[in-house]
């Protein structure tokens, strides 16, 4: 494997989670695949459950771990190709990423879109450049449009406690004061649609998500329809593709509680965090025995260790 930007990385999916089920059983039995490698996290961004479930999983593996915030502890640096670089950015990232990908064996990136422009967000240029520049296999630690390796944690908290195999997955913006990032969603949306799971995304008009990741999704304007039934509540809030990186509704009816959980099939409650508490979901939901954060935060050493494991067998 060169490389895990998205699900279709994985060729096949029902493989992967298998693998994944049996690297959680027994974490420490590849610690030999690990042995003098090293793994490199570059971060343009914060993060706290992606670092630091990416450094276990590197050393669940034996590997030596190696962390770069490079837009804060780096120099400044130019994305643009073909500039004249006389004004405050001392180093290319091309130069920057080949340069990373001489010290370390398998490299994860996190790189955020601008939502300023959908265009350039969506061309993913900074983690192309990782795969093209860096010289050894990439791992995406959540880009511009996805965040592959949350939905591969996901999809494991959900196979781990559904209880029918065909469960209702119910995908449900949420407000939010800022405008935040599609990548979550839309990669949610495409990992479910790779399993044969009755999978619904509601959000007030205006929020569709670009096609290319809900392709044939079901999209539910009428909230309580699309919880009627469901087994699993996934809520996150996104700012409006179309109307680009736009914050449309601020509406307090859509963030997630007791009442709409009702409607529910006493669904487990699912979010990727941060999540900002009686803004996204009251104290109530989240601190219920049906919540998974915790359950999918710890899948999130698994879903890595899995992929870094891949890769180690293939370098
Ligand atoms: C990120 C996002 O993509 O929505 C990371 C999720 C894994 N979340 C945020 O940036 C939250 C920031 C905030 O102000 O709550």
């Amino acid at each position: 494997m060169k490389q895990f930007t998205q699900v279709a990385d994985l060729p096949n999916l029902e493989v992967a989670i298998q693998e994944a089920i049996t690297v959680k059983k027994a974490p420490f039995i590849h610690q030999h695949l690990g042995k003098n490698k090293t793994l490199g996290l570059v971060f343009m961004n914060p993060s706290l459950r992606t670092r630091l479930s990416s450094q276990v999983a590197g050393q669940n593996l034996g590997m030596s771990v190696i962390v770069l915030n490079i837009t804060k502890e780096g120099w400044q640096l130019e994305t643009q190709d073909g500039v004249v670089m006389n004004g405050d950015k001392a180093e290319h990232v091309k130069d920057a990423i080949g340069v990373i990908g001489q010290y370390v064996d398998i490299l994860g990136v996190r790189s955020f879109p601008k939502l300023e422009n959908a265009q350039e967000d969506y061309s993913e240029k900074i983690l192309l450049d990782f795969v093209k520049y860096a010289g050894v296999p990439v791992v995406s630690l959540e880009s511009a449009t996805r965040h592959p390796l949350q939905s591969f944690a996901d999809v494991l908290t959900i196979e781990e406690h559904k209880k029918i195999a065909k469960p209702k997955v119910v995908l449900t913006w949420s407000p939010h004061p800022r405008a935040l990032p599609q990548a979550v969603p839309n990669s949610f949306a495409e990992w479910m649609n790779a399993m044969d799971y009755e999978f619904v995304i509601t959000h007030p008009k205006g929020y569709e998500l670009h096609e290319a990741f809900t392709q044939n999704a079901k999209i539910e304007y009428d909230r309580q329809k699309a919880f009627e039934g469901a087994d699993f509540i996934y809520a996150k809030n996104w700012s409006s593709f179309h109307d680009y990186g736009k914050i449309l509704s601020q509406d307090a009816t859509w963030t997630v509680d007791q009442k709409s959980m009702q409607w529910t099939n006493q669904a487990h409650f699912m979010h990727c965090l941060p999540v900002r508490r009686n803004v996204i979901v009251t104290d109530d939901v989240i601190d219920s025995p049906q919540s998974l954060i915790l359950e999918q935060a710890k899948n999130r050493t698994i879903s890595m260790q899995t992929i870094l494991k891949r890769m180690l067998e293939n370098l």
